[in-house]
């Protein structure tokens, strides 16, 4: 995959509290190009292989059961400098730390529901889009 791409979930949270349509808009709007979308439910199984590198972090467990309580909505995006940028636009993982008008600042209640996940890495930023999308679902 080019680095100029990065993988984003709306989590549970956003897609029960009908955010998608707005944060989708805001993505956008910040100059990411959607390549591939669509909404998905993950298993328990796909969140602890997902979220692997936290498992032994105490909040482990309630990451799993979170991320798997509804749908969420996953993409990929690409934009010039699209991971960085893209950690920029949703803001600190606790949204009480979040810059004004990020993503997370505007949306998320907790650290533990924060609205949305972005790559941290353009290498997991593949990884992660392989993981939700087959090679045809993503243009
Ligand atoms: P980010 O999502 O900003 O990359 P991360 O990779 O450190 O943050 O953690 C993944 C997710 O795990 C995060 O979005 C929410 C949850 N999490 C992280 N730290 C937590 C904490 N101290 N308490 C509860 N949940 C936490
Ligand atoms: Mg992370």
């Amino acid at each position: 995959m080019a680095t100029n791409r990065t993988f984003t979930m709306l989590k549970p949270d956003s897609v029960e509290k009908g955010h998608i349509g707005a944060i989708l808009d805001k993505i956008s709007a910040s100059g990411f190009k959607i390549v591939a979308l669509k909404l998905t439910q993950m298993t328990t199984a796909d969140a602890k292989e997902f979220y692997a590198v936290h498992s032994e972090r105490p909040f482990y467990g309630e990451l799993v059961e979170y991320m798997t309580r509804g749908p969420i909505v996953a993409a990929v995006l690409e934009k010039d400098n699209a991971v960085e940028d893209f950690r920029t636009l949703i803001g600190a993982t606790n949204p009480a730390d979040a810059a004004e008008g990020t993503i997370r600042k505007l949306y998320a209640a907790s650290i533990g529901e924060n609205a949305v996940h972005g790559s941290d890495s353009d290498e997991n930023a593949a990884i992660e889009s392989a993981f939700h999308f087959a090679g045809r679902e993503m243009f």
